[in-house]
């Protein structure tokens, strides 16, 4: 299915006035303030999310599944709905493959069809973390980290074939996330299973070509409930520094205990022109992988102020892959997606409102009140007139969710798929 440009101008026609009026209201206060939001509005233009391929349908949970009709299930259905997603918000220009999961057959075709919709192929993600059924030895007790060499050297293997798919398809990075582990207190070695693992991605580092990048993606747990291999960003930190310039960490949302400093994470990382990407998401409990900014929307805003501060003040880190990373048991997944796309341009159009000179100041001064007044102001204003302004001058929807509605996008997608089509992922 295309959504075809005419159908989103008629849309916008709906919605203009109102756009406009909030538009011009939030504008001559900016200038006021001395903003120039022409910027802004081209820097959330210029930003691009990558989709995963893993959550086009319902994902659900051990406790069961609830599908959701017309989903896509070949790689070439993923492709258009990541189209669908870019056509109406103009900043998913981007798809992450999971091997095998999106084992492309056709590769010619593959590359037409997402160029079709204007999409790249952003880092593509081993699975190391369930067995093939033409798999000789198992992931049961680890991969990478695994005491067996055999287990190891399939998953070195794997990444390696991993590379070799991406290339083919014009991706440039890889990310690896290991759910190696352990259930239970003497059930590994830590420091056998940190050597074999930094070997192991030593072994992988070797075979990234020279213009590609190699993400390691850290977790507190699950599927391990008692330790996870790499479960911080220190051990990811220390992995890529073992590997060199080209391995960076990976910093999921939805991967860190209760309360954990994620922002101060990101300046670290920043600092030290070592993070790699994001998957972002939101939580309230565990890796809970739902809606971007619908738990903890002021906490992504304080990491979007680091991520700014960072991309102004860090030139020795590499410009950064944004990448979302979601299940979906009870929302529409595309609906979803758009709702998760707005709330990370929402906290980086804030991020880029804060006045960076007055918090200079004020922190200098030690104005402790002045400083949270500078960032609440930037977090309080409603930016959304901007981000409206910058789709629909990139050709998208004013309101991608109203037009996703308004255009009956699922349910043509139930009658051209049917019911009972089934997403591959998670
Ligand atoms: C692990 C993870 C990882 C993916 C998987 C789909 O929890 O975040 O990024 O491989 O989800
Ligand atoms: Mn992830």
């Amino acid at each position: 299915m295309n959504l075809d440009k005419e159908k989103i101008r008629a849309e916008n026609q709906k919605n203009s006035a109102a756009h406009n009026e909030s538009f011009d209201c939030l504008s001559n206060s900016l200038t006021n303030q001395g903003i120039d939001i022409a910027s802004v509005i081209q820097k959330l233009g210029e930003f691009q999310v990558a989709i995963p391929s893993w959550a086009l349908g319902a994902g659900g949970t051990r406790f069961g599944r609830y599908g959701f009709y017309g989903e896509p299930s070949t790689l070439e259905q993923k492709l258009d709905d990541v189209g669908l997603l870019h056509a109406l918000t103009q900043t998913a220009g981007a798809i992450s493959l999971h091997i095998p999961w999106d084992l492309p057959e056709d590769y010619k075709a593959i590359k037409e069809r997402a160029k079709s919709h204007n999409i790249i192929f952003d880092a593509v993600n081993s699975n190391t973390f369930q067995d093939q059924k033409t798999s000789k030895v198992s992931y049961r007790y680890g991969s990478l980290s695994n005491s067996s060499k055999a287990s190891r050297d399939m998953a070195v293997q794997h990444n390696i074939d991993v590379i070799k798919i991406g290339e083919k398809l014009g991706s440039k990075s890889l990310t690896v996330w290991l759910a190696d582990g352990a259930n239970f207190p003497g059930q590994s070695n830590f420091q056998s299973a940190l050597q074999h693992t930094q070997d192991s991605l030593q072994t992988i580092y070797s075979e990234l070509p020279q213009d590609w990048k190699m993400f390691i993606e850290y977790k507190p747990y699950e599927p391990n409930f008692y330790s996870t291999v790499i479960q911080d960003w220190g051990t990811s930190f220390m992995l890529a520094n073992a590997c060199g310039e080209k391995a960076f960490t990976l910093v999921d949302l939805g991967h860190h205990l209760p309360n954990t400093n994620i922002e101060q994470i990101v300046s670290t990382l920043m600092w030290k022109g070592k993070l790699g990407g994001f998957h972002f998401n939101d939580s309230k409990y565990g890796d809970d992988d739902i809606t971007v900014g619908s738990i903890k929307p002021y906490a992504l805003f304080l990491i979007f102020n680091e991520l700014v501060y960072g991309m102004m003040n860090n030139p020795q880190n590499p410009p950064l892959a944004w990448m979302i990373d979601a299940s979906h048991n009870i929302k529409d997944p595309l609906e979803d997606l758009i709702q998760s796309l707005e709330a990370i341009q929402e906290a980086y159009a804030k991020a880029l409102l804060i006045d960076r000179d007055a918090l200079k100041a004020a922190q200098l001064e030690h104005d402790v009140v002045q400083c949270q007044e500078i960032l609440q102001n930037a977090y309080r204003t409603d930016v959304r007139p901007l981000i409206e302004k910058s789709r629909l001058d990139n050709g998208g929807a004013i309101n991608p969710l109203k037009a996703y509605r308004s255009l009956q996008v699922r349910n043509q997608l139930i009658m051209e798929r049917g019911k009972n089509s089934v997403a591959s992922g998670l």
